[in-house]
């Protein structure tokens, strides 16, 4: 997968040099690309922000160099008809979920557009974005974090980049249920013991033990997710949880 990424904090994005994304990025199953926005600025001050339209607090970005950044790194791919998906996070996008990072994982080229908070000129949102997403209910700075959070998501389930498949399959949300806890050694803590079942080798018993705790869990933290699965259910027919 070929990854874009046009931010006027490249340093921000440093920590996918690390860890999983960074490993990834080694192995050649992950091909990311910084880009300074202020680059294509075509003012001498390089400014990439103005005031809004209308009045209000802060700065909106302006399109001049957004144009100009997504026209030249889109007509990388025109030579072999190859056409990214432009991604723009944002607290009005759509919300992120484990689905839609599945969703991504399957898409060879992304770019992803940083804006700050107040704003990109919406007219480039318009013309360009396919995608804009949100992280969730509350409010970054700008979009670099947002990023980080779901290129992480998305390269996780990039073929071969997590060597046993089952703990990506297995993971919370991937059946719509948070998983169950999880332990190892010493099979005594102080008072504290490891379940007998998960000690037992009988793994159907393992299986049923994890799938009451991965309920209980969901109905205590989060029944908004059993809610949602009902429904789902209902909606198709196939039976709830
Ligand atoms: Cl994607 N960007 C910003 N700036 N704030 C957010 C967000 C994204 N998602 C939630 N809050």
């Amino acid at each position: 997968m070929r990854v874009d990424i046009v931010t006027i904090f490249p340093d921000y994005l440093s920590p996918l040099e690390l860890s999983l994304v960074g490993r990834a990025r080694a192995r050649g199953i992950l091909d990311v690309h910084l880009h300074d926005l202020r680059q294509w600025a075509d003012d001498v001050h390089r400014s990439v922000d103005d005031a809004p339209y209308g009045g209000g607090p802060g700065m909106v970005m302006r399109p001049q160099p957004w144009w100009a950044a997504l026209t030249e790194i889109r007509a990388l791919g025109a030579a072999d008809g190859r056409r990214p998906r432009i991604v723009v996070p944002t607290p009005v996008g759509r919300p992120f979920t484990q689905a839609y990072a599945a969703d991504l994982a399957d898409v060879p080229w992304l770019v992803f557009c940083c804006g700050r908070y107040e704003g990109i000129d919406a007219r480039v949102i318009d013309e360009w974005a396919d995608d804009e997403i949100s992280i969730g209910d509350y409010v970054l700075a700008g979009g670099e974090v947002a990023t980080l959070v779901i290129l992480e998501a998305v390269t996780r389930l990039l073929p071969g980049v997590v060597g046993n498949a089952e703990s990506v399959t297995d993971d919370s949300f991937t059946d719509g249920l948070l998983e169950a806890p999880v332990y190892t050694r010493p099979a005594v803590w102080g008072d504290r013991e490891v379940p007998a079942v998960l000690r037992s080798g009988d793994h159907a018993a393992i299986g049923r033990w994890r799938r009451a705790e991965a309920l209980r869990r969901t109905a205590q933290r989060r029944p908004d997710l059993l809610a949602r699965q009902d429904q789902a259910a209902a909606d198709d027919g196939s039976g709830g949880t």
